[in-house]
């Protein structure tokens, strides 16, 4: 049974799962009629020695829209972008955003504003300003880390309750759901745990859940990630609920991933598909709480 219609604007590697890669088949699996239009096209993740490949332009993305526009085909229930490196085409999403939504008033947009981490921007100034001025106010959904919140936010993030003001201020520019997916704990004693809070604002209270950090470094957790958080989100209805179901697939899925580690620092690709049934039906290993 479908869930929706989905729109998904991300990468796609030739080898590998981030982008599109690591967020259509989830979605696919979870109920979701999929379309996706490929933002690049590198034959891998850009953490390899190297890569090759093609962005798509600001104008090729209209010339893609244009021919679903003619077809009466840019009709969806709900919109996933993630990563995009050049303000023209962030720009030309604005615009794409706005058009699906006058066409569909309860489309649902999940922004993930992939723009740095770990103190470090990895995006232009410029594309800073569109995501607040233009995206921010259009996304019901975002799924930012601690340091895309202190950008979206201003300042930086030291306690609960800078956390809680930050997410505030998401929510008053109209953003429903705030998810941040892996923050570091603010105590130091919590060194091998990683937190999620999600806020819905709607509701008063802040939903935290603690799980373990499991070792190694991965690539396309975050896209899996708000792929798996709109599909559970669509099909529960429950903003606690969606949010152990996700955590818990990933976990299973990073875990599998590191059962075929042979050294620690060997980089691999997330074990997506072998997690085919994870990601169905996860047994759910972590609860949240309502801080
Ligand atoms: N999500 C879960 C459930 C994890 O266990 C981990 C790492 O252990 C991550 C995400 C890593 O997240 P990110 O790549 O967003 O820092
Ligand atoms: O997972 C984020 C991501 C998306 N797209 C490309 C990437 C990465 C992470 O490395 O290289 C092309």
């Amino acid at each position: 049974m479908s869930i929706g219609k989905v729109l998904s604007i991300q990468s796609h590697v030739v080898h590998g799962y981030v982008g599109n890669r690591a967020a259509v088949f989830p979605m696919q699996l979870l109920g979701f009629e999929v379309d996706f239009i490929n933002s690049v096209q590198f034959s891998n993740h850009t953490q390899y020695q190297c890569f090759k490949g093609q962005c798509l332009n600001a104008d090729q993305l209209e010339e893609l829209l244009e021919g679903l526009r003619q077809n009466d085909l840019l009709e969806y229930s709900h919109l996933l972008t993630g990563y995009v490196g050049n303000p023209t085409f962030l720009n030309k999403l604005a615009d794409l955003i706005q058009e699906l939504k006058t066409k569909n008033p309860n489309l649902i947009y999940l922004c993930d504003p992939v723009m740095g981490d770990n103190g470090k921007l990895y995006v232009s100034k410029d594309l800073v300003n569109i995501y607040a001025d233009r995206i921010l106010p259009l996304a019901d959904i975002i799924t930012p880390n601690i340091f895309e919140l202190e950008v979206i936010y201003g300042k930086k993030i030291e306690s609960n309750s800078d956390l809680f003001t930050a997410i505030e201020y998401c929510h008053s520019k109209g953003v429903q759901t705030v998810i941040i997916s892996s923050s570091k704990p603010f105590e130091a004693s919590k060194k091998d745990k990683l937190v999620l809070y999600a806020s819905s604002k709607a509701e008063k209270d802040v939903i935290r859940i603690e799980f373990d950090q499991l070792t190694g470094t991965f690539y396309g957790t975050g896209d899996a990630f708000a792929a798996m958080f709109l599909s559970w989100l669509t099909k529960l209805n429950n903003l606690k609920s969606a949010c152990e179901h996700t955590i818990s697939a990933m976990l299973h899925i990073l875990r599998r991933t590191n059962e075929s580690r042979t050294r620690d620092d060997e980089l691999l690709e997330i074990k997506l598909i072998q997690s085919k049934s994870d990601i169905e039906k996860p047994e759910i290993i972590v609860k949240g709480e309502l801080m």
